[in-house]
């Protein structure tokens, strides 16, 4: 039996891309529990996520990471300490077309510092393909504002080559910050 394992959680409102970024980089077939929304279908998406989303990868050195995605609603927000207990990082994914998706990552980053004060914390911002209006720059420079100073990059959840980059720079940050 192996022991407590490494673990990532990934967090953001609907539409943020988690479930999309767990599978991306999902070594095993994903876990997850996806329902059909019953009406307002938001676009191409036509499912939500009510619980959680889980997989695993496999590191570098052939450890297991296991990933998990938990939906950034208030009302799901008794799922949070025990999603992230024990966790090495939390990446707060958020839709570059949010409606305000600054005071939204605040809110996710005081929480989530709160609930799990040992894990790292990153940024991921989604769909600025769709919506190139966010810039980057800026948007890091208000989260540093708000008095979070952590990686911020844009990434898009399709892609496993770029949710990969992501969680690396969150490992490799994490590192850095406990030396
Ligand atoms: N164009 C584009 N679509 C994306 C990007 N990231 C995620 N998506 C799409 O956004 C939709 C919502 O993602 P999903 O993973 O279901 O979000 P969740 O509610 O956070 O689990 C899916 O159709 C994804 O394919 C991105 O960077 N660009
Ligand atoms: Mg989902």
């Amino acid at each position: 039996m192996s022991l407590p394992a490494n673990k990532l959680v990934f967090v953001g409102s609907m539409g943020a891309g988690k479930t999309t970024a767990v599978r991306a980089i999902s070594d095993v077939e994903p876990v997850s529990t996806e329902m059909p929304m019953s009406e307002d279908a938001m676009g191409d998406k036509v499912e939500t996520t009510v619980a959680l989303d889980y997989s695993s990868i496999e590191l570098d050195d052939g450890e297991l990471l296991h990933v998990y995605g938990v939906p950034g609603q208030r009302y799901l927000d008794f799922m949070w300490p025990m999603v992230c207990e024990g966790a090495l990082g939390v990446i707060v994914l958020v839709s570059a077309g949010h409606p305000d998706p600054v005071a939204s990552t605040v809110e996710l980053l005081q929480e989530f510092s709160r609930i799990a004060p040992d894990a790292s914390l990153a940024v991921g911002v989604t769909r600025t393909d769709e919506h190139p209006s966010l810039l980057i720059p800026e948007f890091r420079n208000a989260l540093f504002d708000a008095g979070h100073r952590l990686p911020v990059m844009r990434v898009d959840a399709r892609s496993a080559t770029q949710v990969t980059f992501l969680v690396k720079s969150l490992l490799s940050y994490r590192y850095a910050e406990t030396k």
